[in-house]
């Protein structure tokens, strides 16, 4: 499976097909900005359940400390792993089939009680908010985080100042 040895990523990103990987870099993306070091790997709740639940027990001894898990259709994966482990799952619905995510949102927020998966938006915007709530997560106990996640919030900000000076026609 490749895994690395203990200590050396903290989030695990999965996805259910390599055909999810536009979506999931979008996770990938942020994670590298907060310089935060992750495994990726694909395995399928349906297609490869072994694989799958191999790779959620081994999580904690590896040293991961949240996963990231994105899926389309029937998306059960972020649930399988959520089962498997008690470290924190984020799951993102994609938007793979012609349902267009209704079905993977759906599939991936309604767990039953006791087992819970943090399930973000449909696809990309859903794939950053995974890894920004995986920053979140990990700032707890790593205070260079925090800092870190201030320093984004006020660029979402001035992105938006320079936006708006940039489109404004306004008289006052
Ligand atoms: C899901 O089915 C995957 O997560 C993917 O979103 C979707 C389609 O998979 P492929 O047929 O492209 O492998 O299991």
């Amino acid at each position: 499976m490749g895994e690395k040895e203990r200590g050396e990523h903290l989030v695990g990103i999965l996805m259910g097909s390599e055909s999810d990987l536009p979506v999931m870099e979008e996770a990938q993306k942020i994670l590298d900005q907060f310089g935060i070091s992750y495994e990726i790997t694909l395995s399928s709740a349906h297609r490869s359940p072994d694989r799958t639940i191999h790779y959620a027990k081994t999580a904690e001894e590896r040293g991961l400390e949240v996963f990231i898990v994105g899926a389309g259709a029937a998306a059960h994966l972020a649930g399988l792993i959520a089962s498997e482990t008690i470290l924190p799952v984020i799951g993102i619905p994609i938007d793979s089939s012609p349902l267009k995510g209704m079905d993977s949102l759906l599939s991936t927020v309604q767990m039953p009680g006791g087992v819970p998966v943090a399930t973000m938006a449909i696809g990309r915007a859903g794939a950053r908010n995974a890894a920004i709530l995986a920053v979140q997560i990990l700032a707890l106990k790593l205070p260079h985080l925090k800092e870190a996640l201030k320093g984004y919030k006020e660029r979402l900000a001035q992105q938006v100042e320079e936006k708006a000076g940039e489109i404004w026609k306004g008289s006052i």
